[in-house]
């Protein structure tokens, strides 16, 4: 071994035993792809929470290349999934609540103005991700909830529909048959959100996120996903941020401002990801077993991602440069 291979050599002992002494996942044993700050792109960027988001990648994609409109993007995006009956996560098909009425939440961030919609608890209205687009361009207010939220729903012209589909009717029925079911709200059992941010590739950034939120929640549960600083924040001259997993811990972390707010102060959106998931481990270190992922991109459409173990392990979906594809994120903790 040469003098620089050994010097690596013991700097890589060195830094796995101060690892092991946290429980943070040695780098070497992470199975990710994505290490490191990525690399920039010219044109525009989709990037979401989850595997299925794919193909919301894929439409927001083309909806831009139609007509430049990045808030367009993301919310024609993220209807693909709303839309989807087979997801039991967001929109149309998602899992109710523990009166069985599917409740939605949403909230779409513009990094340019630096304004945020957001809408809670909404029933009967299988896309809050319009919703919210169109408060946002429509109203001053920021976030709207429940029966407010409906009302204004209607009044842009939405229509009111069922949102149970016979699968999620039939799921919630067998989890209303468990003796066990006063459990549902300590231990979730349904998750899955898509979180999509997005660039233009001169600078604009966008984020946004809908979900059914946890299934069979409390009736009137609202956690991070819609919220501005939790499930979206999106800021053009710093970046943009969104989150997964365990709403309820999360959003006493405001995930996604903590992200930016640390890619302000020098660190690439890779580092700002992992930094917020070890700093809530070292507010309790119990959080390291917990369902928690983030994923953040600057305005030169550079990513990160990361989640806190292999138990939630989150995968991402990007569009880039004409090419889409699911990656695996970094787990932090084994
Ligand atoms: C929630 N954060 O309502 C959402 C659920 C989620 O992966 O993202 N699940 O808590």
């Amino acid at each position: 071994m040469d003098s620089v291979a050994r010097r690596d050599f013991m700097k890589s002992v060195a830094g796995a035993a101060a690892l092991a002494a946290t429980g943070e996942t040695a780098r070497a044993a992470v199975t990710s792809v994505e290490d490191g700050p990525g690399e920039a792109a010219d044109g525009p960027v989709f990037f979401s929470t989850w595997g299925f988001a794919r193909a919301a990648n894929e439409r927001a994609a083309n909806v831009f290349a139609r007509n430049g409109n990045l808030l367009d993007a993301v919310e024609k995006g993220i209807n693909v999934i709303e839309d989807d009956p087979s997801i039991t996560s967001v929109g149309y098909g998602g899992l109710p609540n523990a009166d069985g009425v599917v409740e939605l939440d949403a909230g779409i961030m513009d990094g340019t103005r630096h304004r945020a919609a957001s809408i809670c608890s909404l029933h009967s209205i299988k896309n809050p991700i319009s919703v919210a687009r169109l408060a946002l361009e429509r109203t001053t207010e920021t976030t709207y909830a429940g029966a407010g939220a409906f009302q204004m729903a209607l009044k842009f012209g939405f229509q009111p529909q069922q949102l149970l589909t016979p699968e999620s009717l039939r799921q919630w029925q067998e989890w209303r048959a468990k003796p066990n079911r006063k459990t549902f709200w300590v231990t979730p059992e349904n998750h899955d959100t898509i979180g999509m941010l997005a660039t233009d590739g001169r600078g604009h950034v966008v984020s946004g996120c809908s979900t059914s939120g946890m299934a069979f929640k409390i009736p009137g549960r609202v956690a991070d996903s819609p919220l501005v600083g939790c499930g979206i924040y999106a800021d053009d001259n710093v970046g943009a941020a969104t989150a997964t997993g365990n709403g309820d811990l999360m959003t006493n972390y405001c995930t996604s401002i903590t992200i930016v707010q640390y890619m302000a102060r020098g660190m690439s959106p890779q580092e700002a990801c992992e930094e917020l998931l070890r700093w809530m481990v070292r507010t309790d270190s119990r959080n390291r077993t917990s369902a928690s992922a983030v994923i953040a991109m600057d305005p030169r459409g550079r990513i990160g991602a990361a989640c806190m173990n292999p138990q939630f392990q989150l995968q991402y979906a990007i569009w880039r440069g004409g090419k889409s594809e699911v990656r695996k994120a970094v787990a932090l903790f084994a």
